[in-house]
């Protein structure tokens, strides 16, 4: 967008929502962070297809920050990296090493980034019989250390975030006993609980199927949301847009956590795959996913310990790597935007009138119809930073660089 086309854009919006709504939409955009994960820097491959991996592709955890740390010098908006213990953490691939976490530390410290919520690598190791709910002691033992261990990181050198993620489950009926293997998911998570400090958080991550297809231990909220409540006010529910079925209303999901008060987290990226593989886009559903967590103050609320922590989780095939990042950060932006401009008063009247059309068509003058892009280029030109990301990406020059270097 042209300088003169966000000042019009700006006008416009004003004049539909009022220049007040339309300055806090850029407060909020200003004030938004979500951390990166590391993970979506590196070579995911491309499935069977393999062969084919996009250029300048972080080679190492350090290559992997250097390009969060681009990434947050164009956005200003992602301060912080995800970290997976043992792709990000470890020497050998098989077990976690301090050493590499003070290293990683001090990169990222030296780059302005900071360690954001640590994810224990269930599935390198012993995890083809499950993870929490695996028959072999010593594979739910060594999981079981790897997040405790994860939790001391996530203290001593990070925000108190651990994430969750057990990839779990049978693939055909008979094949393990159902109620048992929640129990015992149950177990290892309450002896893992015992053993962490009670400021550190745990947010636990749900998913429809993944390795499991006939079943997941930890399939969906509900079941989440059962286990935080065994395990103490320092555990929450992670959501990931893509670990739903396809006709999930998630929106619905958010409400019920916040109203719950159940502490929260957030996966951002695009189901098409129903799993976490796109980039975010800037589509109804996250609108309105957006409007209720402004609605419920857990977004870009001043008081931080009551936002959820929100993070992007994606790891491309084919797209490019930085591309795809700024892409899900723009996304973000301009629903959240679009959450912002909302008149809940005016919306509410029309609720109670019982005007069923009217009020949809009210809400979606908001989160479909309005053209945004002007409150997203403002918020970021009052910053010192360029109005499109990706354009700014293309001309700095970092992609020639580490295309040339990353061979
Ligand atoms: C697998 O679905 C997964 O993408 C989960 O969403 C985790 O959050 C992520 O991997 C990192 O382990
Ligand atoms: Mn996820």
């Amino acid at each position: 967008m042209k300088e003169k086309q966000i000042e019009l854009g700006i006008k416009m919006l004003e004049q539909e929502f009022g220049a007040q709504r339309v300055r806090r939409a850029i407060d909020a955009v200003q004030a938004f962070r979500v951390e990166v994960p590391s993970w979506v820097f590196g070579n995911f491959g491309a499935g069977r297809f393999g062969d084919f991996t996009p250029s300048g592709i972080a080679r190492n955890i350090f290559e992997k920050l250097e390009d969060a740390a681009q990434i947050h010098k164009l956005s200003g908006a992602t301060p912080r990296v995800a970290m997976h213990m043992l792709w990000d953490f470890s020497q050998d691939g098989r077990t976690p090493s301090w050493k590499m976490v003070e290293k990683v530390d001090q990169a990222a410290g030296e780059l302005g980034l900071g360690i954001g919520a640590v994810n224990p690598t269930y599935f390198l190791k012993g995890s083809h019989r499950n993870t929490y709910a695996a028959e072999e002691k010593t594979t739910v033992d060594d999981y079981v250390e790897q997040t405790v261990i994860a939790a001391e990181i996530a203290k001593k050198y990070a925000d108190k975030l651990v994430t969750l993620w057990f990839p779990d489950g049978s693939s055909y009926p008979g094949q393990v006993q159902l109620r048992q293997a929640y129990r015992k998911m149950k177990e290892a998570l309450l002896r893992t609980m015992e053993k962490i400090d009670r400021d550190v958080f745990v947010l636990i991550e749900y998913k429809v199927f993944e390795p499991g297809t006939y079943h997941t231990v930890i399939s969906d909220w509900g079941t989440s949301y059962l286990l935080t409540r065994e395990l103490g006010e320092n555990a929450g529910v992670l959501v990931d847009l893509g670990h739903h079925p396809h006709a999930t209303n998630i929106e619905q999901i958010v409400t019920r956590l916040i109203e719950e008060g159940v502490p929260g987290g957030f996966h951002f990226n695009t189901r098409y795959a129903a799993d976490d593989d796109h980039s975010v886009e800037p589509n109804p559903e996250l609108a309105r996913i957006f409007y209720e967590l402004v609605l419920g103050d857990v977004v870009t609320n001043p008081k931080a310990d009551k936002n959820w922590a929100y993070m992007i989780d994606q790891c491309s095939g084919r797209e490019h790597r930085m591309h795809a990042i700024l892409h899900s950060i723009d996304s973000l932006q301009i629903a959240l935007a679009k959450a912002m401009l909302v008149d809940t008063v005016a919306l509410t009247e029309l609720q109670e009138r019982d005007e069923i059309i009217l009020a949809n068509r009210f809400f979606n003058a908001s989160l479909i119809l309005a053209d945004v892009r002007p409150i997203v280029a403002t918020a970021r030109l009052e910053k010192n930073l360029r109005a499109d990301l990706l354009a700014a990406y293309e001309a700095s020059g970092y992609r020639t660089k580490t295309d040339a270097e990353r061979v």
